[in-house]
C-alpha cells in the first residue's frame, strides 16, 4: 500500500514544494516598501511643517514612508540625497535652499536613479530658467502678490489714509524668482491703487524668516523717522512679521502699520490670537496641507505608474485677517 501510494505523494510533495518556491520567489519579487524623501529649507518654519505633516499623512494611507529632512544649505542637500540613495528611496520632494542648486541636486539625483519634485521653490539651470524634467508645484506668485497689494489698498481707505503721507517698506529677496513676482505683484496693485511709487522703499533681505525680516526693516524704518504711516509687504508672513517687530521697537503705534503677508501658518495664527490687534493686518493664506500632500502624491504617482506629473501647477489664495481666520483656516484645511 505504502508503495503504492507513494508516486502520488512524491507526486504532491514536488508539486507543494515547487509552489513554495514560486511563493517564496513571488514574495521575493514584491518590491519593498516605497519611501520617499521630503527636504525643506526651513525646518523650523510652521509652513514647511505642515507640508512635512500632510506628506507623511498621505504616506500612511497610501502605504509609503516619508522621510523629512532639513536642507538648510547646498551640502546638506547632497548629504540627504546621498542618505536616501543609501536607504534605498525612489525619489524625493524639495524645497531647496536655493534655486541655482538645479544642475547640482539633478546630477546627484540621477546617480541614485531617483525622481524628484519642487515644492514652492522652482530650481532654475544655468541659465535662470526653470530646471526642465523637474515637474514643481508652487503658489501662482505673481497673482497672490497683487491680493497683497488689494488688500493693503482697501484697508489704507477704510483707515482713510492718503497716499502722499504713506510709505511702504518693500522687503525683496530678487534671487528668489517666487519672491520677485510675490513683491513685484503686490508693488502692480497699490500703483494701480495711487499709491506714489517714490514713496516705495526696498528693504533686501537675507534670510526669508522673522529674523531676516526685522533685519532688513530697521535700518529703513530708521531713515525715515518723518514717515508716520507704513505698509509692509514682503514673499512671506515670517517677513512680515519680523518687520512688523521693527515698527514695535520704534514706538509706531499699531493703528500705523499696515502688514499683510503671504502663507497662513502658525505664526500668523499666533498672531491673531493675540488679545491687542497689531500692525500685522493680514495674510494671503495659501493651503501649505495641499502643498505637501499633491507634491508627494506627484511624486508617489509618478514612481509607482511611470505618468510624469505637470511641470507646473499654481495655487491660489484667500486673504485671512482678525476677522475670519478660524474659517478660512478650516476651509483650506490647514
Ligand atoms: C517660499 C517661502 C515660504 C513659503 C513658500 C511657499 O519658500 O520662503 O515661506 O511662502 O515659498
Amino acid at each position: 500500500m505504502i508503495n503504492k501510494i507513494r508516486p502520488r505523494t512524491l507526486c504532491a510533495l514536488v508539486a507543494a514544494m515547487a509552489m513554495t518556491v514560486v511563493g517564496l520567489s513571488a514574495c521575493n519579487r514584491t518590491p519593498p516598501p516605497l519611501k520617499i524623501g521630503f527636504l525643506v529649507k526651513m525646518p523650523e518654519q510652521a509652513w514647511f511643517i505642515n507640508e512635512q505633516k500632510a506628506a507623511t499623512a498621505l504616506g500612511q494611507k497610501e502605504g509609503f514612508s516619508v522621510v523629512s529632512i532639513a536642507t538648510p544649505d547646498g551640502e546638506k542637500v547632497l548629504a540627504a540625497i546621498d542618505n536616501l540613495g543609501a536607504q534605498g528611496a525612489q525619489g524625493f520632494v524639495i524645497c531647496p535652499p536655493d534655486v541655482r542648486l538645479g544642475p547640482a541636486i539633478q546630477a546627484r539625483a540621477r546617480q541614485y536613479n531617483m525622481k524628484f519634485v519642487t515644492v514652492d521653490d522652482r530650481l532654475v539651470d544655468s541659465s535662470g530658467k526653470p530646471l526642465a524634467g523637474v515637474p514643481h508645484l508652487g503658489m501662482s506668485s505673481f497673482k497672490i502678490g497683487n491680493q497683497v497689494g488689494q488688500a493693503i489698498a482697501d484697508e489704507m481707505k477704510r483707515r482713510g489714509w492718503k497716499p502722499e503721507e504713506v510709505g511702504a517698506l518693500r522687503i525683496t529677496d530678487d534671487q528668489l524668482p517666487t519672491a520677485k513676482q510675490r513683491t513685484d505683484g503686490a508693488t502692480e496693485t497699490l500703483l494701480a491703487n495711487g499709491f506714489k511709487q517714490a514713496n516705495i522703499f526696498d528693504a533686501p533681505q537675507r534670510t526669508t524668516d522673522d529674523e531676516g525680516g526685522f533685519n532688513a526693516a530697521s535700518p529703513v524704518l530708521a531713515q525715515h523717522p518723518d514717515i508716520k504711516k507704513w505698509v509692509i509687504y514682503a514673499l512671506n508672513e515670517e517677513t512680515v512679521l519680523g518687520a512688523v517687530r521693527a515698527t514695535e521697537q520704534l514706538h509706531i503705534p499699531a493703528e500705523d502699520v499696515i502688514g499683510v503677508g503671504i502663507n497662513g501658518a502658525g505664526e500668523a495664527f499666533a498672531e491673531f490670537q493675540k488679545k491687542q490687534a497689531t500692525g500685522f493686518y493680514g495674510t494671503i493664506a495659501v493651503s501649505s496641507t495641499n502643498h505637501g500632500r499633491d507634491s508627494a502624491q506627484n511624486l508617489v504617482d509618478w514612481i509607482r505608474t511611470g505618468k510624469e506629473p505637470p511641470a507646473d501647477t499654481q495655487t491660489t489664495g484667500m486673504l485671512m485677517t482678525r476677522e475670519n481666520w478660524q474659517k478660512v483656516r478650516e476651509e483650506l484645511g490647514i
